[in-house]
């Protein structure tokens, strides 16, 4: 790069004027490594200009109509969704792609046999050659930003370059993005470096699409040095890199090496009757109704559900011996399609307004719909590829995986505590998945090691998260499959390691498995869901509070007759029988399944774990 092509650094309110000096940001200093490695990515990617990102609602509000300018996103009517936006994107540019998330440690056993391992220096060089000059022609944004409230003890930062206007917007709603973010830096904050470019460089004069991508696409993660580059896709995890790919790959390592727990968990308040509140930690894979959870409106009175993320929680032992818990994250990326005044009222509520769908289709009157908003779909819409939709097209109109990107602070549900920088008490943690059998309708470990066998043989049919064949079973550990950046193996043995540090501790939270996805004999599910599943959460207070019994089953504890709440509920006894029925045979078949994948782990797998397979094995046998 000759001086002349130097890219321009000025402030966020300066974004089309000429520049400031380098190192100047709204009259605040630049961290010099900061400053020097946005120097490094701008040499070699060769954007047109850079614009540091404050994080303030003028900038927003100039970004977003930027993007409508550029046809990428469209406003919907202020009257019925009020300043609010749909994206289209590109039809190759749809969800994660597994298939190109890289995790480039050292050695190859320190990513384990889940990740796609890439030795880091050729990786490097295979980067380097196509993030050379992708940003030319337009603009790279620097997207300082902090996961978790700033000044939590628990927070960590992040500073993301991005030539995508909308993973900047998406970034803003996300993360604490701007100004502060990059003043606790200068106070001397650690940061994760995170590149992202979508790999389409402009010609001069060349007219840009709505949705700029490219065919080649990488996820690439550095466990040993903390970096993050991504090439080529703008949607969701891939693009918006403080989510997936900080909060769960990189900060697995970073839990593991300082001895705390980076979770694909959502986190909720459950206040009994008696006005007793407790929190509740739950992993589920991808789509697997996690906002749904926490969101959740109890269907028997005088409980209630308060929301605290929905997505990641960080958890670590506090000051006080408890295991505490924050949600990194500032906002939902949620999944549309199934979302409605039915089966998620908080989400619908939460949604009125300064929303950014994505993919999701569009009402002749300038307004979204999804598949499942209401019961029958409007008489014409525009899909989410663009195009005039009939009802009866016998194609979707929304995409299986189109999103709501929308700030945390609309839920009406969210809790007064969802920022306490200290974390949430959690008192329970829950492991589930979507299986249409063998899996119980809820099950409590009998302790932490074998709620650690339970997360480490969850298993779930794949849903439209990541590319993929929909309804497919596979083995999804803690729903950590595709966000461990390590060895899995070494996962497992950092959890029972955890344990055995919160023995020591005040008290060890209890761990429950459940499944709302478990069908009958004429495939239809057992199990109402949705505000019924607070039934099950009064179950696991109640054992919390040592006042419900239990039945041994070989899979753990379940509610005993009458343990569970059924008031109301029109539920014959023969469907209560079938949701928590344990077949032996059919869970043999399961228990050799366990068996190759625990196999694939050799020597990393800790002893622990085939101890608790060769228990459950006896219990079957029995
Ligand atoms: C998500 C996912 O977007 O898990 O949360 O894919
Ligand atoms: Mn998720």
């Amino acid at each position: 790069m000759t001086l002349l092509e130097t890219p321009r650094i000025h402030s966020a309110h300066e974004a089309t004027a000429a520049s400031s000096a380098p190192g100047g940001y709204d009259g605040r200093a630049i961290p010099a490594d900061v400053a020097a490695w946005v120097s490094d990515i701008a040499e070699l990617a060769q954007p047109a200009e850079i614009h540091w990102c404050d994080g303030s609602t003028r900038e927003r509000h100039e970004l977003l109509q930027q993007l409508v300018a550029a046809g990428t996103i469209e406003q919907l009517n202020p009257e019925l969704r009020p300043y609010s936006f749909v994206a289209r994107s590109h039809e190759g540019d749809v969800a994660r792609l597994e298939s190109r998330t890289f995790i480039c440690s050292q050695d190859e056993a320190d990513a384990g046999p889940t990740n796609n391992w890439r030795e880091p220096v050729a990786m490097r060089a295979e980067l380097t050659a196509v993030f050379r000059g992708t940003m030319r022609g337009r603009t790279m944004y620097v997207v300082p930003f902090s996961m978790g409230p700033i000044g939590s003890p628990m927070a960590k930062m992040g500073v993301q370059v991005t030539d995508s206007p909308y993973v900047v917007v998406s970034m803003g709603t996300m993360t604490r993005m701007g100004s502060a973010a990059l003043d606790a830096i200068a106070a001397g904050a650690d940061w994760v470096p995170a590149v992202h470019s979508v790999g389409a460089p402009l010609a001069p004069g060349e007219h840009d699409v709505a949705w700029p991508c490219n065919d080649a696409k990488y996820v690439a993660h550095f466990p040993e040095t903390r970096e993050i580059w991504s090439f080529g896709s703008a949607y969701g995890g891939n693009a918006i890199l403080a989510k997936k790919a900080f909060a769960l790959r990189i900060a697995s390592v970073q839990a593991r090496d300082e001895g705390w727990l980076a979770e694909h968990m959502l986190l909720i308040k459950v206040t009994a009757p008696s006005g007793k509140a407790y929190h509740l930690a739950a992993a589920f894979p991808s789509a697997c109704g996690k906002t749904n959870l926490a969101m959740l409106t109890p269907s028997i009175p005088g409980w209630s559900v308060e929301t605290i993320g929905d997505d990641i929680a960080w958890l670590r032992i506090g000051a006080d011996g408890r295991l505490r818990a924050i949600n990194p994250e500032a906002g939902f990326f949620g999944v549309a399609p199934g979302t409605s005044a039915t089966t998620n009222p908080t989400a619908i509520d939460t949604l009125w307004g300064n929303t950014i769908f994505t993919n999701v289709a569009t009402t002749d009157d300038g307004d979204v719909w999804w598949e499942g908003l209401t019961p029958t779909p409007p008489a014409h819409l525009t899909d989410w590829r663009g195009r005039s939709w009939t009802p009866g097209s016998g194609t979707r109109a929304a995409h299986p995986n189109s999103r709501f990107t929308v700030s945390a602070r609309q839920c009406p549900s969210i809790a007064s505590t969802w920022e306490d920088p200290e974390g949430v008490v959690v008192d329970a943690i829950v492991f589930g998945g979507r299986r249409a059998s063998n899996v119980p309708l809820v099950v409590e470990a009998r302790d932490w090691d074998h709620g650690v066998f339970m997360g480490a043989t969850i298993a779930s049919e794949q849903t439209a998260a990541a590319e993929g064949t929909v309804g497919e079973l596979r083995r999804d550990p803690f729903a950590m499959l595709p966000f461990c950046g390590y060895n899995m193996g070494d996962y497992f043995a950092h959890w029972l390691d955890f344990g055995r540090r919160l023995r020591r501790s005040a008290r060890v939270p209890r761990v429950f498995q459940v499944n709302w996805f478990r069908k009958g004999a004429d495939g239809s599910f057992l199990w109402p869901g949705f505000g019924d599943n607070a039934r099950v959460l009064q179950w696991m207070v109640e054992r919390l509070e040592g006042t419900a019994s239990a039945d041994e089953s070989p899979l753990g504890c379940v509610p005993a007759a009458d343990g569970l709440n059924l008031d109301g509920l029109d539920l014959d006894d023969d469907r209560v029988r079938e949701l928590f029925a344990v077949d032996p045979a059919a869970l043999r078949v399961e228990v050799d399944d366990i068996e190759r994948f625990f196999a694939t782990f050799g020597e990393r797998l800790p002893a622990e774990l085939p101890r608790q397979f060769e228990l459950l094995r006896a219990r079957l046998d029995d």
